[in-house]
């Protein structure tokens, strides 16, 4: 299949292009490297050293002598070069990563929360209509999350695969009917997710768009079976408070010998993937695509869920570390229960690469090789839901020593 990957130089996004290529499929990235440089506005970095994009493709052209396509276009903005492209390629199928990603980033400050909006549905919108404008046949896979169904809500009641059936009492009766589940998002990222799902919805009914919409859980791990081939393909980490997910700060933290960073109780459960199958579940996705006239087809793409507290305490387990537990910067329930429905990828033939201490210390092993890129200063989270809340100091402010 020929196959735009928006969003390719991402932390998902480069894997999964890699993965595709690997497959046989004919890729081209779309980015405008705009997560590069919110990293140098944070003045941070991933902590492995990610090569530029043109020596990641050289690389990768070196290894495997496969061409990955690159083109710099601001999806948000440059909507004419977006619409020529795809005339220029007609892919089968566009891979819709390309979102600013972070919750804590979008609620730091007014700017970064109207960036997240403006850049996010922008995007959106403007993948959407230059399929119809074009009249260009493509499915796509979206990237979603499985924070537009919020937590505690449905309680031990399993979540659904995007869709939920209610009774509407009528003076005739109830009238069964199948509903977007209520969406109930926990920060200004999330909600442009929960905006995308209307996007979505209304050019599948109008237009016929073929959309699936992947309601991704929380995603770790580092490295695929691609990007181990050769340094320079090497997949970012991010381990600081804004861009940083839970699992991997907690192992890049048990690395560096740095206190586990729970916020609040830690009652918090969240539903969980590891980067090698996300980088699959793409693959089935843009296999299996609805037929135009369909609704969009909701698929979760997670595979485990845990609560946070659980993970610390494994990884402190296994690594000896010790657990803080820090103010909550966010406004989030403390507690709260998750069951969720992945019976499509599993019955599409997902095998899920569940949490085991080797891939654990897979990751540790490539956050200790990295250890001396840390910055310490931007380990505790900081970016707060409402001004005024609390957050923590510093836990530690030099690396100690590695033992010999
Ligand atoms: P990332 O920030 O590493 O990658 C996103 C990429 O999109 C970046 O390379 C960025 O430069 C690019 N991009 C952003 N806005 C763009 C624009 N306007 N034009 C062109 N390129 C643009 O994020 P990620 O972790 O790889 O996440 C990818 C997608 O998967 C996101 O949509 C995210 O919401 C979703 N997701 C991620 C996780 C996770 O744990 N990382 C979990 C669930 C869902
Ligand atoms: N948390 C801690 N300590 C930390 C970091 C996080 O206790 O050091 C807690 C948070 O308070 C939260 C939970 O862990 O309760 C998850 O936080 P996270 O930063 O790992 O994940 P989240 O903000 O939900 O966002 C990530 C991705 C996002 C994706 C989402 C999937 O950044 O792109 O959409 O996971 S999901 O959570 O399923 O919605």
């Amino acid at each position: 299949m020929r196959v735009l990957v928006l969003g390719g130089d991402g932390f998902c996004g480069w894997p999964t292009s890699l993965y595709l290529s690997d497959r046989g499929h004919d890729v081209t990235i779309v980015d405008n490297l705009s997560r590069r440089k919110i990293d140098v506005d944070l003045e941070v970095g991933s902590l492995t050293p990610i090569a530029p994009i043109g020596e990641r493709l050289r690389a990768w052209r070196e290894v495997s002598g496969r061409e990955i396509g690159f083109v710099s276009i601001d999806l948000a903005t440059e909507y004419d070069r977006l619409a020529a492209l795809l005339l220029e390629l007609r892919p089968d199928a566009v891979v819709h990563f390309a979102e600013q990603r972070a919750a804590p980033y979008s609620m730091r400050t007014p700017a970064t929360k109207r960036y997240t909006v403006d850049n996010n549905v922008r995007a959106t919108h403007n993948l959407l209509t230059a399929l119809v404008s074009t009249g260009v046949d493509a499915a796509i896979a979206h990237l979603g999350t499985m924070g537009v169904y919020g937590y505690g809500w449905s309680g031990s009641a399993p979540i659904p695969e995007g869709y939920l059936t209610v009774k509407v009492p009528t003076p005739d009766g109830d009238l069964e009917r199948e509903i977007l589940h209520p969406a109930n998002p926990g920060s200004v990222y999330h909600l442009t997710k929960t905006l995308d799902q209307l996007l979505f919805a209304f050019y599948a009914k109008n237009d016929g768009l073929r959309i699936t919409d992947l309601h991704q859980g929380i995603v770790w791990g580092t490295q695929t079976d691609q990007t181990v081939r050769d340094d320079r393909l090497i997949n970012r980490f991010d381990y600081d408070g804004d861009y940083g997910t839970v699992l991997n700060r907690f192992l890049m933290q048990a690395a560096i010998s740095h206190p586990l960073t729970v916020h609040g109780t830690g009652g918090q459960t969240r539903a969980f993937i590891h980067i090698k199958d996300t980088v699959r579940c793409v693959e089935i996705a843009i296999e299996n695509p609805p037929a135009a006239g369909e609704k969009v087809l909701v698929r979760n793409q997670m595979t485990e869920t845990h609560r946070v507290l659980d993970l610390a305490k494994l990884v402190s387990d296994i690594t000896g570390a010790d657990i803080a537990y820090l103010p909550n910067p966010r406004r989030e329930a403390e507690e709260n229960e998750l069951i969720v429905r992945n019976d499509q990828f599993l019955a599409l033939g997902l095998e899920p690469t569940t949490l085991s201490e080797g891939l654990l210390a897979e990751v540790t092993d490539v956050a200790a090789k990295y250890r001396h890129r840390a910055d310490l200063r931007k380990i505790v989270a900081r970016s707060v839901w409402r001004e005024g809340m609390e957050t923590a100091g510093d836990l530690m402010t030099e690396l100690p020593p590695t033992e010999s």
